[in-house]
């Protein structure tokens, strides 16, 4: 397994639970990294670009207006596998349907406001780090 980087958000709805801690626990505790943190109240314009890809589904707009009602912590995770075992530990999308002692499970209230994002391909991670980082504001640890 190849040693990869991906982006996770923590939302509005987790940082208002003051839930951060317990989120990069599992992180840590799975074998991932933190190796850059950005914490950032985002305008629904920048939400907008941010999740552009989404711009046609009719969930958009509510999307675009959770995503600035607070601040969020942007942070880059490196380990092996970082993309899948990030999306692991997050679980399903809809939290009704995410497996328990999932993040989601554990933290999330509704599809809507299901706690944290995680990029889902390596490409797409490198396009999602670069929206919140500099190369600069990262700083790797591997051996
Ligand atoms: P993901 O966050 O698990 O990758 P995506 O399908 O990429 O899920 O959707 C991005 C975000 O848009 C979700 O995390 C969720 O907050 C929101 N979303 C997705 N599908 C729906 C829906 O059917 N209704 C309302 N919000 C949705
Ligand atoms: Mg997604």
């Amino acid at each position: 397994m190849a040693v990869q980087r991906t982006l996770s958000i923590i939302k509005p709805d987790a940082v208002a639970k003051n839930v951060i801690g317990d989120i990069i626990r599992r992180f840590e505790e799975n074998g991932l990294t933190v190796i850059g943190t950005n914490m950032t109240h985002l305008s629904a314009a920048e939400a907008g670009r941010f999740y552009a890809v989404h711009a046609e589904r009719p969930f958009y707009k509510d999307l675009c207006s959770f995503m600035s009602s607070g601040p969020v912590l942007a942070m880059v995770l490196e380990g092996k596998n970082a993309v899948a075992l990030n999306r692991q530990l997050m679980g399903a999308t809809n939290p009704k349907e995410a497996e328990a002692g999932t993040i989601r499970a554990d933290h999330a209230d509704s599809i809507d406001a299901n706690a944290v994002h995680g990029s889902d391909s390596e490409e797409n991670a490198a396009n999602e780090i670069a929206f919140f980082f500099s190369d600069l504001d990262l700083q790797s640890r591997l051996a």
